[in-house]
């Protein structure tokens, strides 16, 4: 049983929220020291609100990482951004990133003004600080120092890995006394079947750019361990929402798709620890970034 008057273990949830791009599943994934997020440089990568667990002799971290808050322009944006103010409630502490490099403007203080509203300590995280001199950071700390009565202001860089271990420090001062509530060896709270799906989702948005990375809904099929083999047999289906999505997708003789293939199954091996045989097919579903029931079956958003 844990003592509450005599045990110093700390335990709570942080949340990450800001914009899109600022880096926050990034720094989730350098905390965690391996890739549980997928991240790029198109806007909205991260679709839904789920958490790492991070463990250690002295505390128990829970950080949840939310899809950028935007300007909504369908019913998947609207999802999006419902699922990451979620995210702010009930939470120990709060870090909003933003974006060292570039300029803050009125998406930064709509979300700010969120964060203000929120009952946890709030950290203000100045991230990829690698992209900027001390000029440069000292401006925007400046400039962002304004939008919120801060707890605390941090820097980092999760690309090079400066001041991220800082970052978890600042983070885990505000957390309260209290045990371990997840298991040790839990890393997170996504299902594999997700994860899996997000990995293949991430090759597309590397791939592809305009419109296809926004387009694009993952569901994994079928996911089978075979003992005898040591394989994962996966099948999934990657939807996008027109025909002319459908074939430039697949690309000429099948070679794109096979490309998202060879370099989602790279990833998958690393994650699972095995081989892993990796059946892709791509299919059209008709506008269902406007369909929430497509969406929430999809995981996205508040999911299923
Ligand atoms: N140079 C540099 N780039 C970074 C850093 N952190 C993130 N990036 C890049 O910024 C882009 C966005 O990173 P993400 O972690 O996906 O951003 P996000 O805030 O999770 O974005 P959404 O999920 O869309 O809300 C990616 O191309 C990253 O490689 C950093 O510390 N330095
Ligand atoms: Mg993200």
């Amino acid at each position: 049983m844990f003592d509450e008057v005599e045990s110093d273990y700390k335990s709570g949830f942080a949340t990450f929220v800001g914009r899109p791009n600022a880096g926050k599943s990034t720094l989730l994934n350098a905390i965690m020291g391996k890739k549980i997020a997928i991240t790029s440089s198109t806007a909205q990568t991260t679709r839904h609100r789920f958490r790492a667990v991070r463990t250690d002799p002295e505390y128990q971290l829970v950080i949840v990482d939310t899809p950028g808050i935007h300007k909504p322009h369908d019913a998947l944006g609207e999802e999006l951004n419902t699922s990451a103010l979620k995210a702010l409630e009930d939470v120990d502490v709060i870090a909003m990133l933003i974006d060292s490099s570039q300029p803050i403007g009125t998406g930064d203080e709509w979300v700010a003004r969120e964060v203000a509203k929120a009952s946890g300590s709030k950290i203000l995280v100045l991230s990829k600080t690698d992209l900027v001199d001390d000029a440069e950071l000292e401006q925007q700390r400046q400039a962002a120092e304004k939008l919120c009565d801060w707890d605390l202001i941090a820097t980092c860089s999760a690309t090079t890995g400066e001041n991220v271990e800082a970052v978890v420090q600042s983070i885990v001062k505000f957390l309260p006394r209290g045990p371990q509530w997840f298991p040790a060896d839990m890393d997170t709270d996504q299902p594999l079947e997700v994860i899996v799906a997000e990995f293949i989702r991430e090759k597309v948005l590397h791939g592809f750019r305009d419109e296809i990375p926004h387009a694009v809904g993952v569901q994994t099929e079928e996911l089978d361990y075979v003992p005898k083999k040591d394989l994962y047999r996966i099948r999934a289906i990657v939807y996008v929402e027109h025909e002319s999505q459908k074939g430039m997708l697949i690309g000429k003789g099948g070679r794109a798709i096979k490309q998202v293939g060879i370099e989602a199954r790279e990833d998958l091996e690393r994650l699972l620890g095995c081989r892993v045989f990796l059946d892709l097919s791509v299919k059209v579903k008709k506008r269902w970034r406007r369909d929430a029931s497509q969406i929430r079956r999809f995981g996205y958003g508040e999911g299923a």
